[in-house]
């Protein structure tokens, strides 16, 4: 058997049982970047050419006005998420048998339109794969590249962002890649429902349709909203969390967090509606900022990944 020993890795890479070129290439900087696997899972399950899940992550985070750190966010998620019960009691199942693999990440970080272009360029290239696409932030402003992507590919998409901000902004410190603009594009482009929301400036108010936004404190006391906001969504559901949506209670480590947040087990019961009712395409995850010591969120994180996998593929009607 041919093997190339890889540097500061223990595996063995066999050139042989790879289909292509591209595969191979791809194999290896997943060795090389050494960035374990999402679970733990064999890496018979983490392989892109028999993966049904792309997970791509983002780690820019050069806009975030304060509470930097979620740059860290990536590797925080991938150790929380080694320790993690891989059977989903709720859809009885293990989905990370369909195959997870982690794309090298995307490392530009010269200025927010730098940022747009090369995330927006390689989206386009992995939609052309037909495998499930989902990305880790990384501040919020990597969704405004993903989205434009994926509204050329999707006509009619609707984009669900959950969010305590409604980052409507048309521009922010002289840019509109800034992550307090991270929806204005889809906002005019797509269509776009707020959910959470509960913090934003009053220049905003001109580009929030308010028949399609549901601001934290008019849903904490009921689930009428879940219904209402699914009714106003196309077939096509890309999905935008970013984690300051949650409550800070449990949700502390983001760039801005604030108070009189979302619960986890109602997020996690309407996210189970949308994927049960519609087709979502793919989604993001942005705003993790680790904080040292503080261990819950990222297992908050990792769950939450899991479920929205466990959700696409078990409780997705075909
Ligand atoms: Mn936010």
């Amino acid at each position: 058997m041919l093997g190339l020993k890889l540097p500061n890795t223990n595996k063995k890479f066999n050139c042989l049982g790879l289909r292509t070129v591209f595969y191979e290439i791809l194999e290896i900087l997943a060795i090389m970047t050494d960035k374990h696997s999402f679970g733990g899972i064999e890496s018979k399950y983490t392989k892109f050419s028999t993966a049904s899940v792309l997970l791509q992550s983002i780690p820019y985070d050069g806009t975030s006005t304060w509470g930097k750190g979620a740059d860290s966010a990536f590797e925080a998620f991938i150790e929380a998420s080694e320790n993690m019960e891989l059977y989903d009691i709720e859809t009885d199942s293990e989905v990370y048998k369909k195959g997870i693999h982690i794309l090298p990440e995307i490392d530009e970080i010269k200025s927010p339109e730098k940022v747009y272009s090369a995330v927006y360029n390689q989206t386009k290239k992995l939609l052309e794969t037909d495998k499930f696409l989902t990305f880790l932030g990384g501040e919020h402003s990597i969704s405004i590249g993903i989205i434009d992507a994926f509204k050329e590919r999707y006509k009619n998409l609707t984009v669900l962002q959950l969010d305590a901000h409604a980052d409507l902004r048309k521009s922010y410190n002289g840019s509109e890649f800034n992550h307090a603009c991270a929806m204005h594009r889809a906002s005019r482009s797509t269509n776009l429902i707020q959910v959470g929301i509960r913090s934003m400036d009053i220049s905003e108010k001109q580009y929030m349709d308010y028949d399609k936004c549901f601001f934290a404190q008019e849903i904490l006391d009921n689930t009428l909203w879940m219904d209402e906001s699914i009714e106003l969504m196309t077939d096509a559901v890309y999905i935008s969390i970013d984690l300051d949506v949650f409550d800070l209670s449990i949700m502390p480590s983001t760039g801005t967090p604030e108070p009189g947040g979302l619960d986890w087990n109602v997020i996690i019961k309407y996210l189970r509606k949308v994927f049960d009712e519609k087709r979502v395409v793919g989604f993001d995850i942005v705003e993790f900022a680790p904080i040292k010591e503080l261990r819950a969120p990222g297992f908050l994180i990792s769950k939450l990944y899991y479920k929205l996998l466990s959700y696409k593929y078990y409780v997705e009607k075909g």
